[in-house]
């Protein structure tokens, strides 16, 4: 008897990409699909994936995972416990944030955090480099060094007195970007508005979680865009905004795009799936909603599908940054916070995906191939992750295998980050990632984790098409080149 040809064979499913649907066998070899067929011959394993639709693995590129916070705390998960939420979701690529604070050494962050993930990671894992401390020594020495060995995307925040940069720092960190060939992520809100209306609320006696989207106003988004989709323009620099809230935040980056600015843009399910309303509840319960941007409106939601189907926006991430609803996060400041004093964020690596599928695929908003490209293909591409977000001979076999059919209520309790809750408990979602796969491994199958900690893999990223610049920057700026 002959060997048989294939490791694993995913026999009988609907294979589909962001842009291709097949009836196809899948055979992988090691880590890697080798080929697509009918009729494939053995593996050494099978699994029926009939009725089941066979999708790449998502790429989350926007997870906020054992990291120290804009408000000092370090988020409820650990490596370990947020990547297998990932896989329990149907994500297999995550990118996370090494995160500088002021006073600390770029590098040093960074391999603290490779330690981290070493330990605990299921899923693969790429970083982005959150630059709070922009200093010669980290823009001269750190990101260089960094960039060269595969930490090719940096991030910074607009807000948060902790992180935040000014206008000047932020052409800074673009400059250094354009000499080290890096893309960059912004966190980008009017930071003065914020705290403005934040001290006035506090002033009235407005302290409950429900003020904190009215803290930021709407213009706080579209103004910080539209300043830098300046910056970026002037030194010809690419840029990607991260979570999109507003109607006016969508609105502006399509009019930059239109313009010719290399501008891209993510939004995340709580800006399509949640309101402003969702926040008041009795007591604190409303902190389990609080982000920032925060949830904002029905019109908004509207507004941010039509930018996803117009292509104004190319990705939904999940932002997932949990913190548990007692004293070691969202109450860290004691029992009676105001609205400023809890920590921002919510779970959502697990769920991303599910939450998104039964809009966009039960339901019909977008469609398959849309939601399979905005949550694995474009992430995939735009960050530069080579063999990832995709079904191809030849790429990493980062599949999950999805029954279209299966209705699953949310609930508390059922999700495997630490926070402790989920955002989108009560509500019933229709298609579920039953087996989850990791370049040919099965991380996740019949409900359990069949995956070491460990066993995912650090993605060295190079800047991609992406993060290319346009050409030459203005003619003030060109003049520093010549
Ligand atoms: N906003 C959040 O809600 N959480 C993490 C960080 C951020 O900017
Ligand atoms: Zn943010
Ligand atoms: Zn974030």
């Amino acid at each position: 008897m002959s060997e048989p040809a294939y490791d694993l064979v995913i026999r009988g499913g609907t294979v589909a990409t962001a842009c291709d649907v097949m009836e196809a066998d899948l055979g992988i070899r090691g880590e890697e699909v080798v080929a697509i067929g009918r009729q494939l011959g053995p593996g050494r394993r099978e699994i029926d994936a009939g009725g089941r639709l066979v999708l790449p693995g998502g790429v989350d590129p926007h997870c906020h995972v054992e990291q120290l916070s804009a408000n000092g705390l370090l988020n409820a998960d650990t490596w370990e416990s947020a990547t297998t939420a990932a896989a329990f979701g149907g994500t297999t690529t995550i990118i996370s944030f090494a995160a500088q604070h002021v006073g600390m050494r770029l590098r040093d962050v960074v391999a603290d955090y490779h330690r981290r993930a070493e330990r605990g990671a299921v899923v693969d894992y790429s970083f982005h480099m959150i630059l709070a401390d922009p200093t010669e020594e980290t823009l001269k020495e750190d990101v260089p060094e960094l960039v060269a060995t595969g930490h090719a995307s940096l991030k910074v925040f607009m807000t948060y007195d902790r992180l935040r940069v000014d206008d000047e720092k932020l052409l800074d960190v673009l400059w250094a970007a354009r000499q080290n060939r890096a893309f960059v992520c912004v966190h980008a809100e009017n930071h003065g508005m914020i705290s403005w209306m934040g001290k006035r609320f506090l002033e009235r006696g407005l302290l409950a979680p429900k003020y904190h989207p009215a803290s930021h106003p709407r213009v706080s988004e579209a103004e910080a865009f539209d300043r830098l989709g300046a910056a970026a323009r002037m030194l010809d620099q690419p840029v990607m905004v991260f979570h999109v809230s507003t109607k006016e935040g969508a609105a502006a980056i399509r009019r930059m795009r239109g313009e010719g600015i290399k501008i891209f843009a993510e939004t995340c399910p709580q800006y399509l799936f949640m309101t402003a309303a969702d926040l008041d509840k009795p007591g604190l319960d409303g902190a389990k909603w609080m982000c920032s941007p925060p949830v904002r409106e029905r019109e908004d939601q509207e507004a941010i599908w039509r930018a996803l189907e117009l292509g104004d926006l190319q990705v939904i991430s999940s932002d997932h940054a949990p913190y548990r609803l007692d004293e070691t996060g969202k109450f860290s400041a004691g029992p009676n916070p105001t609205f400023k004093q809890i920590a921002n964020g919510m779970p959502g690596v697990e769920l991303r995906l599910p939450v998104l599928f039964d809009a966009m695929v039960s339901k019909g908003r977008l469609g398959l191939q849309r939601f399979v490209e905005l949550t694995s293909t474009a992430p995939a591409r735009i960050y530069n992750l080579p063999g990832k977000g995709s079904i191809a001979v030849g790429h990493d076999a980062d599949l999950a295998i999805w029954n279209p059919d299966r209705e699953v209520t949310i609930a508390d309790g059922t999700t495997h980050d630490l926070s402790g809750y989920t955002p989108y408990a009560g509500r019933t979602v229709r298609g579920w990632p039953e087996t989850v796969i990791s370049r040919g491994r099965v991380l996740v199958e019949d409900g359990a984790l069949k995956a070491e900690p460990g066993s995912g893999r650090f993605l060295a990223r190079e800047a991609g098409e992406a993060a290319r610049p346009l050409g030459r920057p203005s003619a003030e700026v060109a003049l520093l080149l010549d």
